[in-house]
């Protein structure tokens, strides 16, 4: 259960992190879950439905750069988004009735891990409200050598940064960020970092030995309906279920407008997405 200060931290500054969430044997178990969904494939053979490979390294290399909706997919990972200790912590943020949004892996290996650019969560899928959370867990030691999560604080109450260019959804924020008022969040394996869906973050490329595994789960409060902004929707939907409390009855607006993601071509992984971006392929012909 999160501490009333540690709720009032994440109010004020869009997240907060909780040292020794997960046990060893916790991080053990998913390391070893992670490893077994991942065995077997390589660049150029893998299973595209759960799996994106890292793509600089050779056709038979085995570096997966994320793996796809494990909570859904291994039940491993899915007990755990339903265990009450998730829950409990997630209703301290949130409130009582909860939808279990999306999950994901992002493995970042050692010395080809893919940068993540700065963005905001809320940017991919739009909400009635801005009640969704996205919860972090290193399962390595997290440092701002291997590519630590980094935050812009007291952000999330504001308006949502521009992610387009020429109208066109790029998957990162594309107006000046002040990196100045960037804050590195290392931490254990094990730790866990609670965020909020409106709260600026990006981590670099990781360079160093050492890998840098994070798994991502995303709950919304139920009365947190999705704007419907066309195919993407249905992506991130599929897997969305009410995990706690009541299903509600009327959907609770925040916003009195929100941008909706608009793609120029087909939808690709943020990672992608943002690669395209820095090339300038996202832009209007
Ligand atoms: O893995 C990271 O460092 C950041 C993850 C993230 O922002 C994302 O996958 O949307």
């Amino acid at each position: 259960m999160l501490s009333t200060e540690q709720v009032d931290h994440y109010n004020t500054e869009g997240y907060i992190v909780v040292p020794d969430f997960l046990s060893t044997e916790q991080v053990t178990a998913f390391i070893d879950g992670m490893d077994t969904a991942s065995a077997g494939n390589t660049l150029a053979e893998h299973d595209a439905a759960r799996m994106e490979m890292e793509p600089n390294q050779p056709a038979d290399g085995t570096q997966v750069r994320r793996l796809y909706e494990p909570c859904s997919k291994y039940e491993l990972f899915g007990e755990f988004s339903r265990s009450q200790k998730m829950l409990d912590a997630v209703e301290a943020l949130l409130g009582p009735d909860l939808v279990y949004h999306y999950s994901k892996i992002n493995m970042k290996p050692a010395g080809v891990g893919s940068p993540v650019e700065w963005h905001q969560d809320l940017s991919y899928y739009p909400l009635s409200n801005r009640g969704s959370v996205s919860i972090l867990f290193y399962l390595d030691d997290a440092t701002v050598e291997n590519g630590c999560l980094q935050v812009i604080p007291r952000r999330h109450r504001d308006e949502l940064l521009s992610h387009n260019t020429d109208g066109f959804f790029q998957g990162r924020v594309t107006e000046a960020v002040d990196e100045s008022l960037a804050v590195p969040v290392p931490g254990n394996a094990g730790s866990v970092i609670f965020m909020h869906a409106m709260t600026p973050h990006a981590s670099i490329a990781n360079t160093s030995t050492n890998p840098r595994r994070t798994l991502i789960l995303s709950y919304r409060r139920a009365d947190a309906f999705p704007i419907y902004a066309g195919e993407m929707t249905h992506k991130t939907e599929v897997h969305a279920r009410l995990v706690r409390g009541q299903f509600p009855q009327e959907a609770r607006f925040e916003d009195r407008s929100f941008p909706i993601p608009l793609y120029k071509d087909a939808i690709v992984s943020l990672y992608d997405l943002q690669e395209r971006s820095r090339e300038g392929k996202m832009a209007a012909n």
